[in-house]
Protein backbone atom coordinates (compact mmCIF):
# COMPACT_ATOMS: atom_id res chain seq x y z
CA UNK A 1 0.00 0.00 0.00
CA UNK A 2 2.71 2.38 1.24
CA UNK A 3 4.61 1.27 -1.88
CA UNK A 4 1.58 2.13 -4.39
CA UNK A 5 1.03 5.75 -2.91
CA UNK A 6 4.91 6.46 -3.57
CA UNK A 7 4.76 5.38 -6.97
CA UNK A 8 1.60 7.25 -7.25
CA UNK A 9 3.19 10.48 -5.92
CA UNK A 10 6.63 9.93 -7.97
CA UNK A 11 4.58 9.67 -11.20
CA UNK A 12 2.04 12.67 -10.76
CA UNK A 13 5.24 14.68 -10.05
CA UNK A 14 5.79 15.87 -13.84
CA UNK A 15 4.42 15.93 -17.22
CA UNK A 16 5.69 16.25 -20.59
CA UNK A 17 4.76 20.19 -21.35
CA UNK A 18 6.40 20.87 -24.72
CA UNK A 19 8.39 18.95 -27.51
CA UNK A 20 10.52 20.89 -29.18
CA UNK A 21 13.15 19.71 -32.35
CA UNK A 22 15.66 21.69 -34.16
CA UNK A 23 18.52 20.92 -36.78
CA UNK A 24 21.86 21.69 -36.26
CA UNK A 25 24.64 21.57 -39.20
CA UNK A 26 28.24 20.90 -38.33
CA UNK A 27 31.11 20.46 -40.42
CA UNK A 28 33.65 17.85 -40.16
CA UNK A 29 37.26 17.54 -40.02
CA UNK A 30 37.93 16.19 -43.25
CA UNK A 31 35.66 14.61 -45.68
CA UNK A 32 34.56 11.17 -44.56
CA UNK A 33 34.41 8.45 -47.04
CA UNK A 34 32.52 5.75 -46.58
CA UNK A 35 31.32 3.30 -49.65
CA UNK A 36 28.06 4.65 -50.04
CA UNK A 37 28.53 8.51 -49.14
CA UNK A 38 31.21 10.89 -48.90
CA UNK A 39 30.07 13.14 -45.89
CA UNK A 40 31.31 17.15 -45.54
CA UNK A 41 29.08 17.84 -42.00
CA UNK A 42 26.95 16.30 -40.05
CA UNK A 43 23.18 17.03 -39.18
CA UNK A 44 22.29 16.50 -35.88
CA UNK A 45 18.52 16.55 -35.21
CA UNK A 46 17.88 17.72 -31.73
CA UNK A 47 14.76 17.25 -29.48
CA UNK A 48 14.46 18.91 -26.00
CA UNK A 49 11.37 17.57 -23.94
CA UNK A 50 9.91 20.04 -21.25
CA UNK A 51 8.60 18.84 -18.56
CA UNK A 52 6.09 20.81 -15.81
CA UNK A 53 8.64 19.93 -12.66
CA UNK A 54 10.83 22.54 -14.64
CA UNK A 55 13.10 19.56 -16.23
CA UNK A 56 14.17 19.36 -19.47
CA UNK A 57 15.55 16.44 -21.21
CA UNK A 58 18.02 16.44 -24.42
CA UNK A 59 17.92 13.93 -27.11
CA UNK A 60 20.27 13.29 -30.42
CA UNK A 61 19.08 11.68 -33.91
CA UNK A 62 21.88 11.86 -36.84
CA UNK A 63 21.84 9.77 -39.83
CA UNK A 64 25.03 9.39 -42.35
CA UNK A 65 24.47 11.42 -45.88
CA UNK A 66 21.44 12.25 -45.26
CA UNK A 67 19.00 9.05 -46.47
CA UNK A 68 22.37 6.84 -47.91
CA UNK A 69 22.39 4.91 -45.17
CA UNK A 70 18.72 4.03 -44.23
CA UNK A 71 15.42 5.11 -44.35
CA UNK A 72 15.33 7.83 -41.85
CA UNK A 73 16.69 11.55 -42.59
CA UNK A 74 17.36 14.57 -40.27
CA UNK A 75 14.64 16.84 -41.69
CA UNK A 76 12.14 13.54 -41.56
CA UNK A 77 12.64 12.85 -37.53
CA UNK A 78 12.22 16.25 -36.77
CA UNK A 79 8.74 16.34 -38.95
CA UNK A 80 7.75 12.74 -37.63
CA UNK A 81 8.31 14.14 -33.94
CA UNK A 82 6.70 17.22 -34.35
CA UNK A 83 3.47 15.96 -35.78
CA UNK A 84 3.10 12.27 -34.77
CA UNK A 85 5.46 11.71 -31.59
CA UNK A 86 4.34 15.13 -29.82
CA UNK A 87 1.01 14.60 -29.32
CA UNK A 88 1.24 10.93 -27.86
CA UNK A 89 3.49 12.68 -25.38
CA UNK A 90 2.42 15.94 -24.57
CA UNK A 91 0.22 15.69 -20.88
CA UNK A 92 1.76 12.47 -20.33
CA UNK A 93 4.14 11.22 -17.38
CA UNK A 94 7.16 11.68 -18.25
CA UNK A 95 8.67 9.54 -15.73
CA UNK A 96 6.99 6.56 -17.17
CA UNK A 97 10.02 6.13 -19.77
CA UNK A 98 9.34 2.32 -20.68
CA UNK A 99 5.30 3.14 -20.72
CA UNK A 100 5.87 6.25 -22.70
CA UNK A 101 7.74 3.93 -24.83
CA UNK A 102 5.06 1.34 -25.66
CA UNK A 103 2.34 3.98 -26.27
CA UNK A 104 5.14 5.84 -28.78
CA UNK A 105 5.57 1.89 -30.53
CA UNK A 106 1.68 0.64 -30.42
CA UNK A 107 0.76 4.03 -32.18
CA UNK A 108 4.18 4.62 -34.54
CA UNK A 109 5.49 1.60 -36.93
CA UNK A 110 9.28 1.88 -37.18
CA UNK A 111 11.28 5.36 -37.11
CA UNK A 112 14.16 4.07 -35.17
CA UNK A 113 16.12 6.64 -34.85
CA UNK A 114 13.57 9.30 -33.71
CA UNK A 115 12.04 7.06 -31.06
CA UNK A 116 15.88 7.11 -30.05
CA UNK A 117 16.05 10.53 -29.77
CA UNK A 118 12.57 10.80 -27.75
CA UNK A 119 13.30 8.35 -25.32
CA UNK A 120 16.90 9.90 -24.45
CA UNK A 121 15.54 13.02 -23.78
CA UNK A 122 12.97 11.14 -21.42
CA UNK A 123 15.70 9.21 -19.66
CA UNK A 124 17.49 12.34 -19.45
CA UNK A 125 14.86 14.40 -17.84
CA UNK A 126 13.74 11.50 -15.35
CA UNK A 127 17.88 11.84 -14.71
CA UNK A 128 17.54 15.50 -13.37
CA UNK A 129 14.54 14.58 -11.57
CA UNK A 130 15.79 11.49 -9.56
CA UNK A 131 19.68 13.11 -9.49
CA UNK A 132 20.64 9.62 -10.98
CA UNK A 133 22.71 9.01 -14.14
CA UNK A 134 21.45 7.76 -17.41
CA UNK A 135 23.32 4.45 -17.00
CA UNK A 136 21.85 4.17 -13.45
CA UNK A 137 18.27 4.90 -14.20
CA UNK A 138 19.15 1.49 -17.65
CA UNK A 139 19.99 -1.06 -14.74
CA UNK A 140 23.21 0.02 -13.67
CA UNK A 141 26.98 0.60 -15.02
CA UNK A 142 29.30 -1.72 -14.97
CA UNK A 143 31.89 0.08 -16.81
CA UNK A 144 32.94 3.42 -16.03
CA UNK A 145 34.93 4.43 -19.28
CA UNK A 146 34.73 2.99 -23.03
CA UNK A 147 37.26 2.03 -25.07
CA UNK A 148 36.87 4.55 -28.65
CA UNK A 149 38.04 3.30 -32.00
CA UNK A 150 38.83 6.02 -34.54
CA UNK A 151 37.82 5.66 -38.42
CA UNK A 152 40.55 6.48 -41.03
CA UNK A 153 38.11 6.95 -44.10
CA UNK A 154 39.93 9.98 -45.70
CA UNK A 155 40.27 8.30 -48.94
CA UNK A 156 44.12 8.24 -48.83
CA UNK A 157 46.78 5.77 -47.29
CA UNK A 158 49.57 8.21 -46.48
CA UNK A 159 47.00 10.58 -44.89
CA UNK A 160 45.38 7.54 -42.82
CA UNK A 161 48.58 6.87 -41.39
CA UNK A 162 49.41 10.17 -40.66
CA UNK A 163 46.41 10.63 -38.72
CA UNK A 164 46.48 7.51 -37.28
CA UNK A 165 50.00 8.52 -36.02
CA UNK A 166 48.73 11.16 -34.28
CA UNK A 167 46.14 9.32 -32.25
CA UNK A 168 48.67 7.37 -31.33
CA UNK A 169 50.75 10.20 -30.14
CA UNK A 170 47.54 11.89 -28.15
CA UNK A 171 46.51 8.51 -26.31
CA UNK A 172 43.11 8.89 -28.07
CA UNK A 173 42.65 5.78 -30.21
CA UNK A 174 44.86 2.54 -30.72
CA UNK A 175 41.88 0.82 -32.48
CA UNK A 176 41.75 2.13 -35.93
CA UNK A 177 38.21 1.34 -38.37
CA UNK A 178 38.99 1.48 -41.90
CA UNK A 179 36.53 2.71 -44.49
CA UNK A 180 36.52 0.14 -47.60
CA UNK A 181 34.41 -1.29 -50.59
CA UNK A 182 34.67 2.36 -53.07
CA UNK A 183 37.54 0.73 -54.96
CA UNK A 184 38.74 -2.86 -56.29
CA UNK A 185 39.12 -5.51 -53.38
CA UNK A 186 42.51 -5.91 -53.80
CA UNK A 187 43.02 -2.30 -54.05
CA UNK A 188 41.09 -2.01 -50.66
CA UNK A 189 43.67 -5.26 -48.99
CA UNK A 190 46.26 -3.39 -50.38
CA UNK A 191 45.25 0.15 -48.83
CA UNK A 192 44.66 -2.15 -44.99
CA UNK A 193 47.95 -3.95 -45.51
CA UNK A 194 49.88 -0.88 -45.88
CA UNK A 195 48.21 0.86 -42.76
CA UNK A 196 48.53 -2.13 -40.71
CA UNK A 197 52.30 -2.44 -41.75
CA UNK A 198 53.04 1.02 -40.79
CA UNK A 199 51.37 0.76 -37.08
CA UNK A 200 52.14 -2.51 -36.30
CA UNK A 201 51.43 -3.71 -32.80
CA UNK A 202 50.76 -0.48 -31.69
CA UNK A 203 47.46 -0.24 -33.54
CA UNK A 204 44.42 -2.95 -33.96
CA UNK A 205 42.99 -2.69 -37.76
CA UNK A 206 39.37 -3.38 -38.31
CA UNK A 207 37.21 -2.62 -41.51
CA UNK A 208 34.05 -1.87 -42.34
CA UNK A 209 32.52 -2.73 -45.95
CA UNK A 210 29.47 -1.16 -45.15
CA UNK A 211 27.66 -4.15 -47.74
CA UNK A 212 29.81 -3.09 -50.50
CA UNK A 213 31.04 -6.43 -51.29
CA UNK A 214 29.34 -9.55 -53.38
CA UNK A 215 29.32 -12.57 -51.67
CA UNK A 216 32.53 -13.56 -54.22
CA UNK A 217 34.05 -10.39 -53.67
CA UNK A 218 34.18 -10.45 -49.80
CA UNK A 219 35.93 -14.48 -49.91
CA UNK A 220 38.45 -13.11 -52.24
CA UNK A 221 38.84 -9.85 -49.49
CA UNK A 222 38.31 -11.60 -45.83
CA UNK A 223 41.62 -14.22 -47.45
CA UNK A 224 43.57 -10.79 -48.48
CA UNK A 225 42.71 -9.36 -44.84
CA UNK A 226 43.57 -12.13 -42.92
CA UNK A 227 47.08 -11.81 -44.70
CA UNK A 228 47.16 -7.67 -44.07
CA UNK A 229 46.75 -8.53 -40.10
CA UNK A 230 43.26 -7.38 -40.39
CA UNK A 231 41.18 -8.48 -37.08
CA UNK A 232 37.65 -7.91 -38.08
CA UNK A 233 35.43 -7.37 -40.96
CA UNK A 234 32.12 -4.81 -40.88
CA UNK A 235 29.35 -6.12 -42.84
CA UNK A 236 31.24 -6.93 -46.15
CA UNK A 237 27.69 -8.03 -47.74
CA UNK A 238 24.06 -7.11 -47.40
CA UNK A 239 22.91 -9.94 -47.11
CA UNK A 240 22.43 -11.81 -43.42
CA UNK A 241 22.20 -14.77 -45.22
CA UNK A 242 25.91 -14.64 -47.33
CA UNK A 243 27.10 -12.92 -43.34
CA UNK A 244 26.76 -16.06 -41.94
CA UNK A 245 28.05 -18.14 -44.44
CA UNK A 246 30.85 -16.10 -44.52
CA UNK A 247 31.65 -16.43 -40.45
CA UNK A 248 33.49 -19.45 -39.59
CA UNK A 249 35.37 -19.47 -43.43
CA UNK A 250 38.47 -17.49 -42.45
CA UNK A 251 40.02 -16.84 -39.05
CA UNK A 252 38.50 -13.47 -38.87
CA UNK A 253 35.84 -11.70 -37.10
CA UNK A 254 32.62 -10.91 -38.95
CA UNK A 255 30.58 -8.66 -37.71
CA UNK A 256 27.36 -7.57 -38.09
CA UNK A 257 25.77 -4.31 -38.35
CA UNK A 258 23.53 -3.05 -41.26
CA UNK A 259 21.67 -6.28 -40.90
CA UNK A 260 20.90 -5.38 -37.41
CA UNK A 261 18.10 -3.17 -36.76
CA UNK A 262 16.76 -4.01 -33.28
CA UNK A 263 15.86 -6.88 -31.31
CA UNK A 264 14.32 -8.90 -33.44
CA UNK A 265 16.98 -8.97 -36.07
CA UNK A 266 19.54 -9.31 -33.55
CA UNK A 267 17.21 -12.53 -32.16
CA UNK A 268 16.81 -13.98 -36.30
CA UNK A 269 20.86 -13.82 -36.83
CA UNK A 270 21.56 -15.40 -33.65
CA UNK A 271 19.40 -17.93 -34.26
CA UNK A 272 21.19 -19.04 -37.82
CA UNK A 273 24.71 -17.91 -35.86
CA UNK A 274 25.24 -15.01 -38.25
CA UNK A 275 27.81 -13.43 -36.88
CA UNK A 276 30.76 -13.47 -34.44
CA UNK A 277 30.21 -9.95 -33.21
CA UNK A 278 27.48 -7.17 -33.05
CA UNK A 279 27.32 -3.81 -33.57
CA UNK A 280 24.91 -2.48 -31.82
CA UNK A 281 23.84 1.19 -31.97
CA UNK A 282 21.31 2.96 -30.01
CA UNK A 283 19.41 4.43 -32.79
CA UNK A 284 19.38 1.35 -35.25
CA UNK A 285 18.35 -0.58 -32.36
CA UNK A 286 15.15 1.70 -31.49
CA UNK A 287 16.13 3.16 -28.55
CA UNK A 288 18.42 2.62 -25.47
CA UNK A 289 16.26 -0.16 -23.94
CA UNK A 290 16.33 -1.73 -27.47
CA UNK A 291 20.14 -1.63 -27.27
CA UNK A 292 20.33 -3.33 -24.05
CA UNK A 293 17.81 -6.21 -25.22
CA UNK A 294 20.26 -6.73 -28.42
CA UNK A 295 23.09 -7.04 -26.37
CA UNK A 296 21.06 -9.88 -24.15
CA UNK A 297 20.23 -11.89 -26.90
CA UNK A 298 23.84 -11.61 -28.23
CA UNK A 299 25.37 -12.62 -24.92
CA UNK A 300 22.49 -15.55 -24.67
CA UNK A 301 23.52 -16.58 -28.24
CA UNK A 302 27.55 -16.07 -27.21
CA UNK A 303 27.73 -13.19 -29.88
CA UNK A 304 30.72 -11.18 -28.84
CA UNK A 305 29.57 -6.99 -28.62
CA UNK A 306 30.61 -4.07 -29.74
CA UNK A 307 29.35 -0.14 -29.31
CA UNK A 308 28.47 1.26 -32.57
CA UNK A 309 28.03 4.77 -33.68
CA UNK A 310 25.66 6.44 -36.44
CA UNK A 311 28.49 9.35 -36.36
CA UNK A 312 25.68 11.32 -33.32
CA UNK A 313 27.52 14.43 -32.18
CA UNK A 314 27.73 14.94 -28.49
CA UNK A 315 24.44 13.92 -26.96
CA UNK A 316 23.68 11.11 -29.59
CA UNK A 317 27.01 9.72 -28.03
CA UNK A 318 27.01 10.33 -24.56
CA UNK A 319 23.37 8.33 -24.59
CA UNK A 320 24.82 5.57 -26.35
CA UNK A 321 27.90 5.73 -23.77
CA UNK A 322 25.30 5.51 -20.89
CA UNK A 323 23.60 2.44 -22.16
CA UNK A 324 26.50 0.54 -23.35
CA UNK A 325 28.27 1.21 -19.94
CA UNK A 326 25.31 -1.19 -18.44
CA UNK A 327 26.16 -4.06 -21.30
CA UNK A 328 27.48 -7.37 -19.20
CA UNK A 329 30.03 -7.89 -21.82
CA UNK A 330 32.17 -5.43 -24.42
CA UNK A 331 34.22 -7.26 -25.99
CA UNK A 332 35.50 -5.04 -29.17
CA UNK A 333 34.83 -2.02 -27.45
CA UNK A 334 32.90 0.92 -29.13
CA UNK A 335 33.67 3.58 -31.59
CA UNK A 336 31.85 6.71 -29.94
CA UNK A 337 34.02 9.34 -31.76
CA UNK A 338 31.57 11.03 -33.65
CA UNK A 339 32.13 14.28 -31.46
CA UNK A 340 35.72 14.57 -32.52
CA UNK A 341 34.82 14.43 -36.28
CA UNK A 342 32.78 17.79 -36.25
CA UNK A 343 34.65 21.03 -35.70
CA UNK A 344 32.65 22.36 -33.44
CA UNK A 345 32.21 22.00 -29.97
CA UNK A 346 28.27 22.54 -28.37
CA UNK A 347 28.67 20.90 -25.15
CA UNK A 348 29.48 23.65 -22.31
CA UNK A 349 31.88 21.17 -20.63
CA UNK A 350 33.18 18.57 -23.87
CA UNK A 351 33.21 14.93 -23.70
CA UNK A 352 36.17 13.58 -21.90
CA UNK A 353 38.28 11.42 -24.11
CA UNK A 354 41.80 10.61 -22.47
CA UNK A 355 43.88 7.31 -22.99
CA UNK A 356 41.85 5.58 -25.49
CA UNK A 357 38.98 5.83 -23.28
CA UNK A 358 35.47 7.99 -23.13
CA UNK A 359 34.35 8.66 -19.67
CA UNK A 360 30.96 8.15 -19.01
CA UNK A 361 29.54 10.91 -16.65
CA UNK A 362 28.27 9.95 -13.16
CA UNK A 363 25.94 13.30 -12.99
CA UNK A 364 22.61 13.54 -13.00
CA UNK A 365 20.92 12.68 -16.44
CA UNK A 366 22.84 12.02 -19.45
CA UNK A 367 25.65 14.62 -17.30
CA UNK A 368 25.75 17.03 -20.51
CA UNK A 369 24.92 20.73 -20.86
CA UNK A 370 24.20 22.54 -24.10
CA UNK A 371 26.25 25.18 -24.69
CA UNK A 372 23.39 27.66 -25.85
CA UNK A 373 25.36 30.10 -27.60
CA UNK A 374 26.68 27.64 -29.94
CA UNK A 375 23.59 25.85 -30.31
CA UNK A 376 21.94 29.30 -31.65
CA UNK A 377 24.52 29.88 -33.94
CA UNK A 378 24.05 26.57 -35.56
CA UNK A 379 20.81 26.10 -35.78
CA UNK A 380 19.73 25.21 -39.30
CA UNK A 381 16.57 27.82 -38.86
CA UNK A 382 18.53 30.93 -37.50
CA UNK A 383 19.63 33.29 -40.33
CA UNK A 384 23.17 33.03 -39.65
CA UNK A 385 23.64 35.87 -42.09
CA UNK A 386 22.02 38.39 -39.96
CA UNK A 387 24.37 37.44 -36.96
CA UNK A 388 27.59 38.34 -36.52
CA UNK A 389 30.19 34.90 -36.48
CA UNK A 390 30.96 34.56 -32.71
CA UNK A 391 35.04 34.42 -32.41
CA UNK A 392 34.98 30.84 -31.43
CA UNK A 393 33.01 30.33 -35.28
CA UNK A 394 35.28 28.12 -37.50
CA UNK A 395 37.18 30.27 -40.24
CA UNK A 396 35.50 28.92 -42.54
CA UNK A 397 31.83 29.76 -41.24
CA UNK A 398 33.40 33.12 -39.60
CA UNK A 399 34.34 34.07 -43.34
CA UNK A 400 31.08 32.89 -44.90
CA UNK A 401 28.98 34.44 -42.59
CA UNK A 402 30.51 37.50 -42.76
CA UNK A 403 30.75 37.54 -46.75
CA UNK A 404 26.93 36.68 -46.82
CA UNK A 405 25.97 39.59 -44.22
CA UNK A 406 28.70 42.39 -46.34
CA UNK A 407 26.31 40.95 -49.41
CA UNK A 408 22.68 41.66 -47.27
C1 LIG B 1 29.02 2.43 -39.81
O1 LIG B 1 28.65 1.89 -40.81
O2 LIG B 1 29.47 1.73 -38.93
C2 LIG B 1 30.61 4.22 -37.94
C3 LIG B 1 31.84 4.77 -38.02
C4 LIG B 1 31.90 5.48 -39.22
O3 LIG B 1 32.84 6.11 -39.67
O4 LIG B 1 30.74 5.34 -39.87
C5 LIG B 1 29.83 4.71 -39.03
C6 LIG B 1 28.83 3.91 -39.69
MG1 LIG C 1 29.27 -0.14 -40.09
Amino acid sequence: MQHTQRLQTFAVSAIVERVETFLLDLPTIRPHQLSMATMNGQALMLVRIHCSDGTVGIGEATTIGGLAYGAESPEGMKLAIDTYFAPLLMGADASQVPALMARLNKAIKDNRFAKCAVETALFDALGHRTGLPVSQLLGGRVRDSLPVAWTLASGDTARDIDEAERMLAQRRHNIFKLKIGRRAVADDVAHVAAIKRALGDRGAVRVDVNMAWSELDAQHGLAGLVDAGCELVEQPVASADALARLKGRFPIAVMADESLTGPSSAFALARVAGADVFAVKTEQSGGLQAAQQVAAIADAAGIELYGGTMLEGAVGTIAAAHAFATFRELQWGTELFGPLLLTEEILAQPLQYRDFQLAVPDTPGLGIALDEDRVQYFRRDRKQASVAAPAWAAPAQAASAQAASAQA
